[in-house]
């Protein structure tokens, strides 16, 4: 499957006259939040937040600020302890409501599949972004070569586990192995991928070595790292931080700057690398993509 235009390059990049930096954000930004103490003035800038700065982050920033907690819970953590990780050779297994089940090695499994660049923003739960040029498959190539059965509703992604490799996975921090989980629909959208690299080279052990999920829509936790196992499943699959924090994380996680998480806001982020935090764009600025998969369901029910 070949998408010709950029994906990022989408309806959702048309200015929203509703979405502007208001000079209250753009002050306390600055750490000026007591703006009543300010003179008012009428000619103060303000910054259009139609996010269509899609400038990736450094190679430095993408693999050297990471959440990858079988490595430890520190954003630096990852880079400094994922050599353990053995991601070569690698095996996949593939089970459930399939015809093609099997232990599949990485490669074998999307050999002849093209492979893409895609610039996507990439928005933490924590309020953070990047922008990231990936490299991988499109999730839905991979299914549809392995047909799944009618009754695969949802796809499982389970990491790896194994604390010798994963030292972090010596401590209880999470319920390992870590498990994420997309509704079928989700997971043959034409966005979502499965990532083998970044910047054209092999994916870092601590960005998910040799291959995990990036769904652009939705909050980075979604994107399960290190996969071994990918399952067809009929009920919803468990995942790892709803499991650890039910009031905190739920199962679609799209990025909503509706719902506030119950520790903080998620109206703003702070692209790493920049000065000034700026608006969060709902669904991170796929909706017009994606919005209509999650028509009729309340999203602050389902966040
Ligand atoms: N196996 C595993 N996958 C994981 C995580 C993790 O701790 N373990 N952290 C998640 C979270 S919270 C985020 S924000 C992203 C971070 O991806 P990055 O480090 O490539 O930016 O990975 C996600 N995938
Ligand atoms: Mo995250």
């Amino acid at each position: 499957m070949l998408i010709r235009r950029p994906p990022d390059v989408l309806s959702a990049d048309i200015t929203d006259e509703s979405l502007y930096w208001t000079r209250r954000d753009w002050l306390t930004s600055l750490g000026l939040g007591a703006v009543a103490l300010l003179p008012p003035f009428r000619s103060f800038p303000r910054r259009s937040v139609q996010d269509a700065d899609l400038k990736p982050n450094t190679w430095e920033e993408v693999t050297g600020y990471n959440n990858f907690y079988e490595f430890g819970t520190g954003k630096e953590d990852p880079k400094e302890n994922a050599g353990s990780l053995r991601p070569k050779p690698w095996t996949i297994k593939v089970e459930g409501d399939v015809k093609k089940p099997g232990s599949y090695d990485v490669d074998s499994l999307f050999k002849g599949l093209a492979l893409e660049e895609r610039v996507y923003r990439f928005r933490c739960v924590e309020a953070w972004s990047m922008v990231v040029p990936w490299n991988g498959y499109p999730l839905r190539d991979l299914i549809k070569r392995l047909e799944p059965g009618s009754k695969a509703k949802y796809v499982e992604f389970t990491t790896l586990y194994d604390p010798q490799q994963m030292p972090g996975q010596r401590r209880d921090v999470l319920e390992w192995p870590y498990v994420e989980g997309l509704r079928m629909d989700e997971a043959m959208h034409p966005l979502t991928l499965l990532v083998t690299g970044v910047y054209g080279k092999t994916l870092p052990n601590q960005n998910g070595a040799p291959v995990r999920l990036i769904t652009p829509w939705k909050y980075g936790f979604k994107g399960v790292k290190s996969i071994v196992k990918i399952r067809f499943v009929e009920q919803q699959p468990r995942n790892t931080w709803n499991l650890s924090a039910p009031r905190e994380y739920g199962f679609y996680a799209n990025v909503n700057p509706a719902v506030d998480h119950p520790r903080w806001s998620q109206k703003t982020e702070r692209r790493l690398g920049k000065l000034w935090r700026q608006p969060t764009l709902p669904f991170n600025g796929y909706a017009a993509d994606v919005a209509s998969l999650y028509a009729g369901m309340d999203l602050r029910a389902n966040f």
